[in-house]
């Protein structure tokens, strides 16, 4: 057989242009696309806020205030029953699109440049052009606090009927949801609820106070920490004496709060030696029961707080974007690893097949 024989020329050609074919069609899928199997969500707290659930804190300001503007508009809805647009507006959810396309368009809205833009702010204490956790702990509870603020503003408009400025309680009506848990005075929301965290005693909340009022697990005000331990107690207390014993303790309390006992976490006791130890650590003057000061260390685990979800937020981000395992962020490691930022709002569109054909 001829080694040029035409027949040979022909195949290893065939093979060559098909072998190319493959190759430049594979990587495009992986590496040059790579973000664009990403998509950004804006999302509402409101569900997760009428069912108690906590959402994470949002990274990006800019997207904070997209996501605050839908929200706004949807509880508008909710509160007012406002029509849901007035002839010639865009239907909420074609300016939902609209907003999502704006910020999962690089022209419009280009990640690289927001990190680069954020970077600064972020890296304050000191400014040393690295981010340390605890700066981002403090970026994530500042966004977060703000965001929540603006909540609370639009909760006050709602219920401030006479529009003093401050909430008084019968101004004050629960939301649906936790009927529930009303009884008038006791429980969440209820009159002693509402005393706690009054300030000043006047009798009305103002911003502050109705922001602590909603939120009574951020524990700023004395008065509404002892409220909190009481109810704590109250809820767990089942022979009704004031107080938590051990067995009340293990029924209503510790596989939420198990994780308080650090020097324990690691060691192979049996879990009722651990139980038992974290008892007595709480039980400060070893009197067999938990009273109301005794149980402000288990706030944390039982209601926990902003700071609570910033610090988990800061971990993740710490896991994915600290390449070099030094504790720090630099600019570079940022823009690597931008998605990161926004776990919170981007979806993996493995299960958006419509992106998947318009991207490939
Ligand atoms: C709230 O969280 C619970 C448990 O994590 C979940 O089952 C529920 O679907 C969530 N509710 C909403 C509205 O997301
Ligand atoms: C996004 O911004 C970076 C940094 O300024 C720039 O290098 C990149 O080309 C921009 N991307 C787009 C699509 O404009
Ligand atoms: C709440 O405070 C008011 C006075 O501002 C008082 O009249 C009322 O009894 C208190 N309610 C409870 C449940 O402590
Ligand atoms: C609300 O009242 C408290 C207590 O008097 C005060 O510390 C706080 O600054 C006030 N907040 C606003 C927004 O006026
Ligand atoms: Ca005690
Ligand atoms: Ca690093």
């Amino acid at each position: 057989m001829a080694k040029s024989s035409p027949t040979v020329l022909f195949l290893s050609l065939t093979f060559a242009v098909l072998l190319f074919l493959l190759l430049t069609s594979l990587p495009r899928k992986d590496t040059t696309f790579h973000h664009r199997h990403r998509r950004l969500n804006l999302r509402s707290h409101l569900a997760n806020s009428r069912s108690g659930n906590h959402t994470s804190v949002i990274f990006d300001p800019l997207i904070a205030d997209f996501e605050q503007r839908f929200e706004d508009r949807q509880w508008e809805q909710d509160h007012f029953h406002f029509e849901d647009s007035t002839p010639g507006d865009l239907t909420e959810w074609e300016e939902y699109m609209k907003a999502e396309n704006y910020i999962n368009d690089e022209e419009s809205y280009n990640i690289t440049d927001r990190i680069l833009q954020l970077f600064p702010l972020i890296d304050v204490s000191p400014s040393d052009g690295r981010v340390s956790a605890q700066e981002l702990v403090t970026w994530h509870l500042n966004q977060g606090m703000k965001q929540m603020l603006h909540r609370t503003e639009r909760e006050m408009q709602f219920h401030d009927k006479n529009k003093d400025g401050l909430i008084s309680f019968s101004e004050y009506e629960p939301p649906s949801w936790t009927s529930a848990l009303q009884n008038g005075k006791t429980g969440f929301w209820g009159e002693e609820h509402f005393n706690a965290s009054d300030i000043d005693g006047d009798g009305l909340l103002n911003l502050t106070e109705f922001n602590e009022f909603l939120h009574p697990s951020e524990e700023s005000n004395p008065k509404t920490t002892q409220w909190l331990c009481k109810e704590i107690i109250r809820e767990r207390d089942t022979d009704k004496d004031g107080k938590l014993d051990f067995k009340e303790f293990m029924t209503g309390m510790y596989e939420n709060i198990k994780d308080l006992d650090q020097d324990h976490a690691t060691s192979h006791d049996s879990s009722e030696s651990r139980s038992k130890h974290l008892f007595m650590q709480l039980d400060l003057n070893h009197d067999g029961y938990l009273s109301e000061d005794e149980v402000i260390p288990t706030i944390s685990k039982l209601h926990p707080s902003e700071v609570h979800y910033a610090k988990d937020q800061a971990k993740y981000i710490m896991s994915v974007a600290d390449v070099d395992k030094d504790g720090f962020l630099s600019l570079n490691e940022m823009i690597q690893n931008e998605y990161a930022f926004y776990g919170t709002v981007f979806q993996d569109d493995e299960d958006f097949d419509y992106y998947h054909d318009e991207f490939r």
